[in-house]
């Protein structure tokens, strides 16, 4: 996968030297370069922002500076992705359709944000990543790729440990554990120490669920028909979490 990143803060990407993704680099499983958007700018002052029309506060990024730079970046068969409060929500889905994509572009906003005719020229991707506000799209950008990087293929040492993910499979994750067995007078689980590997695979799914229950119920939701069995919503039920009898809980 070729991935390239444009921003005013190109240091900003200094971490994608390293762990998992530095390696996914040097095995060229994935390659990343990231360039600074005033290298498209062509006044003394490298200027990358005007007033916006309108009026209002701040500053907005012109759209020269990006045509150019886009023009020699983001060629045809690229995908422009815009990090922006007013994207649609990144999630698991949004990850892993773009892993499948060969060359992304990344264009990083600052300011008030981009010109949106830029973003309408490359058919831009507005992508957000939670109801919060940031600085600009920098930080979005090590999150979306730490995302997609590590559903390429290689980047993981066990895929395995994709399929059993929360998200992939639409509950949150168990409570982990490891020695020792008490510390500072709590105990590991009793069961995780059993040895029955039938019960810690329904004690987990009970963990999962009721987790998910109380803190993202939309997620329950989502999971849809048929996927809760019966024994699924007898715990829900017992957890005080009401379970309709279309067998979706609430
Ligand atoms: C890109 C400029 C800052 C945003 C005025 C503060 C994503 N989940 C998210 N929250 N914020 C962003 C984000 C913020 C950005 C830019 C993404 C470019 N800003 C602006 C509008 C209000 N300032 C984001 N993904």
């Amino acid at each position: 996968m070729r991935v390239k990143i444009v921003s005013i803060f190109p240091e900003y990407f200094g971490p994608l030297e390293l762990s998992l993704i530095g390696k996914a680099r040097e095995q060229g499983i994935l390659e990343v370069s990231v360039h600074d958007l005033r290298d498209w700018t062509h006044d003394v002052h490298r200027t990358v922002d005007d007033t916006p029309y309108g009026g209002g506060p701040g500053m907005v990024m012109r759209p020269e500076p990006w045509g150019e730079a886009l023009d020699g970046l983001a060629g045809s068969g690229a995908r422009l992705i815009v990090p922006s409060p007013s994207g649609r929500p990144f999630s698991h889905a949004i990850a892993t359709e773009l892993a499948a994509s060969e060359d992304l572009v990344f264009a990083c906003g600052r300011y008030e944000g981009i010109d949106q005719r830029v973003i309408d020229e490359y058919d831009g991707f507005e992508v957000s990543l939670g109801d919060y506000v940031l600085f600009g799209g920098e930080v979005a950008v090590l999150v979306m790729l730490e995302a997609i990087t590590r559903l390429l293929p290689g980047v993981l040492g066990n895929a395995e440990s994709l399929v059993d993910e929360s998200h992939a499979h639409g509950l949150l994750e168990t409570p982990v554990y490891t020695k020792p067995a008490q510390w500072r007078g709590r105990e590991v689980p009793e069961i995780l120490r059993s040895g029955d590997h039938g019960r810690i695979a329904r004690w987990r799914r009970d963990q999962a669920l009721l987790r998910t229950a109380a803190r993202r119920p939309d997620l329950l939701h989502a999971i849809g028909e048929g996927k809760l069995d019966k024994r699924d919503l007898a715990l829900l039920g017992e957890g005080g979490f009401p379970v309709p009898d279309d067998g979706v809980a609430e």
